[in-house]
């Protein structure tokens, strides 16, 4: 494994370093909370500091909203549902929705510095899959907004009132994007909470909300922790919940919305197979593999995190694995070679190493390529688990790291039966060359998403979303504008 920051340029044919600006962004050193169209200081005062995660530098002061701030901004947002936003037609709704979208294509590369610098994640990542994928949220419900009445929702859909909105830090600006997209496209009104790490771009596109023009209070940011999430789902002004998130705490807001009439939506975690066939073309499958599991330091809920392949090729699989997984860059994410970032908080590289100790206790053989790891931030190098059983922890838990479990199948129907044996149901992949075969898996796989001969593939006009512990409800499509609608 190169690392970034050891690379000699003309030596081994080692990439030279190739660092993006970081002059593009002009971070704030405070920011306020979003509300009633103002940028304002929460009610207590208090603040939380976001760090730069592969550096663990400082970025900036967030304002800590509390109960009194969360009550603002649900008022806001119902005064912009009855009087304005709620008021006004789908055609007019398309043009701020239109208008979000083209900004954040014309700040693209600011939305995709600030992402990394926040995150942790490679620019190339940011830059070419989250703020794209932001755009084309917006782009594609800004089409939806006046054809609703066509969709087959009955000939007057309507809106069900004030969203309350709470995203992870994975994918900080896209997951807003989820959320906020589908609810405006539908005449909601919103209160979106980002997570703790990462509030930086959803502070961004609180700025690009008020250029676009958008009646105050049809959108409100509250920046916080925990708690600030668990004011908004408890919020009686509130009518539907969507949150995004770990299942432990989706648990928490099912049993906290139960009976309050509330609507919900819960996209949890994940422990997808991603399954290759002895017919599979390995070549791509690893591709596939990688892809599946190595982007984006593997913080995302539909990680193909177990690997399962067949016997027979499992040896020659796991060998041009490893040589890949040995030409990833590791190192500092504005570098536009960085193949693998930083870890996006302290919490969490602590839960990936405690799995990883896991892993080894119970007898899986650990792998990783030679790498070197920078001195400052939080980082963990790719790493492959073989000889792994059904019952060892990292093949039932949700890491949420850079970190492969390998286990082998003999025939199609033991692979079903493993890849199901999970509490999760998001996810899988299928890699044969046999379509026959790919639609025998894809109906006995229980996941509600299934990639064949391709992984981690999203697109807006796409339904996402699980079953079982991974949650209910789709986000995307037409189903997922379902989810904002009355019955
Ligand atoms: P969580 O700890 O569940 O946090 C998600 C969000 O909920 C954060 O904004 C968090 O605030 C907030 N929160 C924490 N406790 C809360 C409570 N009691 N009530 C209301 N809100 C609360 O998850 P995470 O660690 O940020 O994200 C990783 C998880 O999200 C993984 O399990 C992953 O699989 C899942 N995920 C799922 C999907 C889909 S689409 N299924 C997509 C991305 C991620 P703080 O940040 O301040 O803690």
């Amino acid at each position: 494994m190169a690392s970034v920051s050891t690379t000699t340029p003309g030596a081994d044919w080692e990439y030279a370093p190739a660092p993006e600006s970081r002059e593009i962004v002009t971070i704030r050193p405070e920011y306020g909370l979003f509300i009633d169209g103002e940028i304002v200081p929460a009610a207590s005062g208090e603040s939380f500091t976001t760090l730069n995660p592969a550096s663990e530098e400082p970025l900036a002061s967030v304002a800590q909203a509390g109960p009194a701030d969360v009550d603002r901004a649900v008022a806001a947002a119902r005064r912009a549902f009855d009087q304005t936003w709620g008021q006004l037609p789908g055609r007019e709704r398309a043009k701020y929705l239109y208008r979000i979208a083209r900004a954040i294509q014309e700040r693209a590369r600011e939305f995709a510095v600030l992402e990394s610098l926040d995150n942790g994640k490679p620019i190339k990542e940011s830059r070419d899959v989250d703020i794209p994928l932001a755009a084309a949220h917006f782009f594609y419900h800004a089409g939806w907004a006046d054809k609703l009445g066509y969709a087959g929702f009955g000939p007057g859909p309507r809106p069900l009132g004030v969203a309350g909105q709470v995203i992870p830090w994975n994918f900080p600006l896209l997951m807003a994007a989820w959320k906020l997209a589908p609810a405006l496209a539908t005449g909601n009104t919103c209160v979106l909470k980002p997570a703790e790490t990462t509030p930086l771009t959803a502070l961004l596109l609180a700025e690009v909300i008020t250029e676009a023009g958008l009646p105050p209070g049809t959108v409100n940011i509250i920046t916080g922790d925990g708690s600030t999430g668990a004011g908004l789902v408890g919020h009686g002004g509130v009518d539907k919940i969507a949150f995004t998130g770990s299942t432990e705490v989706g648990k928490e807001i099912q049993a906290a919305v139960a009976g309050t009439g509330k609507r919900l939506t819960l996209e949890l975690g994940g422990k997808a197979a991603n399954v290759v066939f002895d017919d599979a073309p390995i070549d791509q499958a690893v591709e596939g593999i990688v892809n599946g599991i190595f982007f984006n330091q593997g913080h995302v809920c539909c990680a193909g995190s177990r690997l399962l392949v067949q016997e027979s090729v499992a040896g020659a699989v796991l060998d041009r694995l490893k040589r890949r997984l040995a030409t990833l860059r590791l190192g500092d994410p504005l570098d536009k070679n960085t193949d693998i970032g930083a870890i996006n908080s302290r919490p969490q590289l602590d839960k990936i190493e405690g799995l990883v100790a896991a892993g080894e206790a119970e007898g899986a053989q650990r792998w990783s390529p030679p790498c070197p790891l920078p001195a400052r931030g939080y980082w963990f190098p790719p790493t492959v688990f073989s000889g792994v059983s059904q019952s060892h922890r990292i093949a039932r838990e949700e890491i949420f790291g850079p970190v492969l479990s390998v286990l082998t199948f003999r025939t199609p129907e033991e692979a079903v039966a493993k890849a199901n044996n999970t509490p999760y149901g998001l996810s899988a992949g299928v890699w044969t060359e046999k379509g026959s075969r790919i639609l025998w898996m894809a109906q006995r796989l229980r996941a509600g998403v299934i990639w064949a001969n391709t992984y981690n593939r999203f697109d807006p006009a796409s339904p996402f979303g699980g079953y079982t512990e991974s949650g209910f409800g789709r986000e995307g499509g037409r189903a997922g504008l379902a989810a904002y609608l009355h019955a």
